[in-house]
Parts: C-alpha cells; sequence; structure tokens
C-alpha cells in the first residue's frame, strides 16, 4: 500500500467510527457519505487531506462546528464540506455569495449601549488577520511561527499615542502572569482541546505572544488560532470608543503588514465561523432577570442573530451571572452591519429585561 492509499483507509476507518457517534456539530450534519466519498482522496498542495481538516470534530463529538482549514486552499479544495457549514453558520451566505467590501461605518452611530452602567460591565470587539505569504497553524513550521512574530512585533513597534504598547512573548512569560492576563479576559486561554485536535498548537509556546497598551484597552494576539487578533476593549458599554480604537488600529497595522483576503469569504481564518469581516462584537453584561430562563434567554439571543457564551469565552459556563453576548454572523455583511447587528440585539434584550424589573 502507498502511503497516500494508508491515509485514505486511515480516513475510512475514522469516518467509519464518527457514523455511530452522536454528534450535534455541523460536521456530523453535512459531512454525508457522498461527500465523505468524493472528498477523501483529496489534498491540498501543502498535501493536507480531509482529516487534517476534520480531525478536531471527530475528536471532539461536543463541537459545535468541529471543522477548520488547515490552509488557506483547505476552504476550495473541500469546498464541498466547507460551503454548506459556513452557509448555516452565518445564515445563508450560499456559494454564490461573495462577501462585501470593508466598511467601518462610523464609530460616533453606535452610541453607548447602557449609559447608566447598570447592566454592561465591559465592552469589546476583536477582529482576526492572516498574513499573506504564511500558511495556516496545522501547516506551519517552527521557523514560520518565529517569522511570524517577528514581522508582528515589529509592526506594531510603531504604533502610536494610544495603540502604543509592548509585545511580550509567551516563551519569556513567567506562568503567574500568564494566568493573571488570562483571568482578566486579556490573554487566550491554553490547551483548547478544540485547537489542539486541529494539531493546531504545536511548538507551543514558540512564536506565541500578546501586545498590549498601558490601559489594556488595545491588544493583539499573536499566532494562537489565527496569525493575528486585533481586540479594542474597555469596562461599560461605551461601543463608539470600543469601535473607534479597533478602526485605527487595524488600519494601521494593516499599513505594515499585508492580510489575506478570499475572492470569495473575505479576511481568511483558521475557523470558518470567523471568516469575513472576523468580527465578533461582545458586552459582558448581567441580565438577571432574562437569564433566568437560560433556554428562553438563548432563544430570544438567537432571534437577534446573538450568540450567548460564559464568562470565560466560548465553552465555558456563566459566574456570578455574566455572559458573553455577541454577534454570531460574520460573513456576507459588512463590519459596519455586523456591529449594529449586536448593537441593536443588546439593545433588545437589556429593553426586555428592563420590562421584568
Ligand atoms: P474570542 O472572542 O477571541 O474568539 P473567547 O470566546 O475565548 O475568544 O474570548 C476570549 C477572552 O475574551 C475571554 O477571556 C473572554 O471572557 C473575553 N471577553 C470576551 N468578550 C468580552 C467582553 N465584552 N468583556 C471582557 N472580556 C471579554
Ligand atoms: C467547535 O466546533 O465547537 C470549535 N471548533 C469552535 C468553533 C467556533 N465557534 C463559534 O461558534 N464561533
Amino acid at each position: 500500500m502507498t502511503e497516500d492509499d494508508e491515509k485514505v483507509k486511515a480516513l475510512e476507518n475514522a469516518y467509519t467510527e464518527y457514523e455511530k457517534i452522536d454528534s450535534a456539530s455541523l460536521l456530523k450534519k453535512h459531512l454525508s457519505r457522498a461527500i465523505f466519498d468524493k472528498l477523501k482522496i483529496r489534498a491540498t498542495n501543502n498535501g493536507s487531506t480531509l482529516m487534517d481538516v476534520i480531525q478536531s470534530g471527530l475528536k471532539n463529538p461536543d463541537s459545535h462546528v468541529g471543522l477548520y482549514a488547515a490552509d488557506q486552499q483547505s476552504y476550495d479544495i473541500f469546498a464541498e464540506l466547507f460551503d454548506p457549514v459556513i452557509e448555516e453558520y452565518h445564515g445563508n451566505f450560499t456559494p454564490q455569495d461573495v462577501h462585501p467590501e470593508l466598511d467601518w461605518g462610523s464609530s460616533e452611530e453606535l452610541g453607548d449601549l447602557d449609559p447608566d452602567g447598570k447592566y454592561v460591565i465591559s465592552t469589546r470587539i476583536r477582529c482576526a488577520r492572516s498574513i499573506d505569504g504564511y500558511t495556516l497553524n496545522p501547516t506551519m513550521t517552527m521557523n514560520d511561527y518565529q517569522e511570524l512574530e517577528n514581522k508582528v512585533q515589529m509592526a506594531l513597534k510603531s504604533l502610536e499615542g494610544e495603540l502604543k504598547g509592548t509585545f511580550y512573548t509567551l516563551m519569556a512569560m513567567d506562568k503567574e502572569t500568564q494566568q493573571q492576563l488570562i483571568d482578566d479576559h486579556f490573554l487566550f486561554k491554553e490547551g483548547d482541546r478544540f485547537l489542539e485536535a486541529a494539531n493546531s498548537n504545536r511548538f507551543w509556546p514558540s512564536g506565541r505572544g500578546i501586545f498590549f497598551n498601558d490601559a489594556k484597552t488595545f491588544l493583539v494576539w499573536c499566532n494562537e488560532e489565527d496569525h493575528l487578533r486585533l481586540i479594542s476593549m474597555e469596562k461599560g458599554g461605551n461601543l463608539s470608543s470600543v469601535h473607534a480604537r479597533l478602526v485605527k488600529a487595524v488600519t494601521e497595522v494593516g499599513q505594515k503588514l499585508k492580510f489575506s483576503r478570499h475572492r470569495r469569504l473575505g479576511y481568511l481564518t483558521f475557523c470558518p465561523t470567523n471568516l469575513g469581516t472576523t468580527i465578533r462584537a461582545s458586552v459582558h453584561a448581567k441580565l438577571p432577570k432574562l437569564s433566568a430562563d437560560y433556554p428562553r434567554f438563548e432563544e430570544i439571543a438567537s432571534m437577534y442573530n446573538l450568540q450567548i457564551r460564559g464568562t470565560e469565552g466560548e465553552h465555558t459556563e456563566s459566574k456570578g451571572g455574566v455572559y458573553d453576548i455577541s454577534n454570531k454572523r460574520r460573513l456576507g455583511l459588512t463590519e459596519r452591519e455586523v456591529v449594529l447587528e449586536m448593537r441593536n440585539g443588546v439593545l433588545e434584550l437589556i429593553k426586555q429585561e428592563k420590562q421584568l424589573e
């Protein structure tokens, strides 16, 4: 048997096992036997196969989605699987649709979500960027990680004013500082099992790092799930101010680093849920009356295309009644529309909370 035959055999075996397993993931829903048979013999120019794309979902049946792009080309080579998952997650973005051009809209129109400071604890907007010329996590070499970290570090060095900050490589960070930054919601967690199974934590902590300004209102994550995550956050509900800072930062960093964009899918990310605008605009909020009936709370949130996460982020529980409420869709809408979707939904939830008081 050739090496390729062995890979197809291993895929066959894994898929046969997966067929017996219960999972509510989008992978399970869309990877039919017919699609599997079509894709099992394909590979990208990097040699990435269907296994590289689906292994996170195979190992974690509790995945919501379950697939990642092993490299940029995966979105095209395995399109018969990615397209229906993308269409369902982002709400009707069909294979014929093309993501719109960048349009940040106006920061001023967003206002403050909670001027009395009763419900919203903090507001955050993050977006992701991949850097042209570098492949994605599972196919990156140790050298790619280090080279990319150096490039990012150099690019961020020249930021000035409110965006001026310091880059901390994870290699040189003591565990206590790292944990404090995680607990304070500034730094990515370590050892995420979904990313681990996608083969994207290799060479950790090589090339991984975080940059932030003194006030920790502008942060950049380097080489975690994506090459770059750019984050603007602050206490309270001033979405205008958080948005203005992010737009300034992304614009300035984009003048120093070339971001990868797909002809149809917008800015390229490792996870298909992040494609397009790549924006997750969120609040940490307490809505005790509404969230007392959690299934109903989720149902109302999803009516406004919002997603609810726990206090420590994705796949975590709520602590002290604090929920992370954000836009779910990121693709097929402009940056302006995505942030307005979160704003309008959160304003509606606050209105409904007030009605219950
Ligand atoms: P991401 O948003 O980067 O996709 P996570 O859901 O893991 O990933 O969240 C990352 C971190 O950001 C977590 O510590 C989470 O609690 C924090 N976070 C998200 N939204 C807010 C917010 N509005 N205020 C404060 N922290 C937040
Ligand atoms: C999962 O499938 O649950 C993980 N691979 C994470 C998917 C990203 N989730 C999301 O809703 N944005």
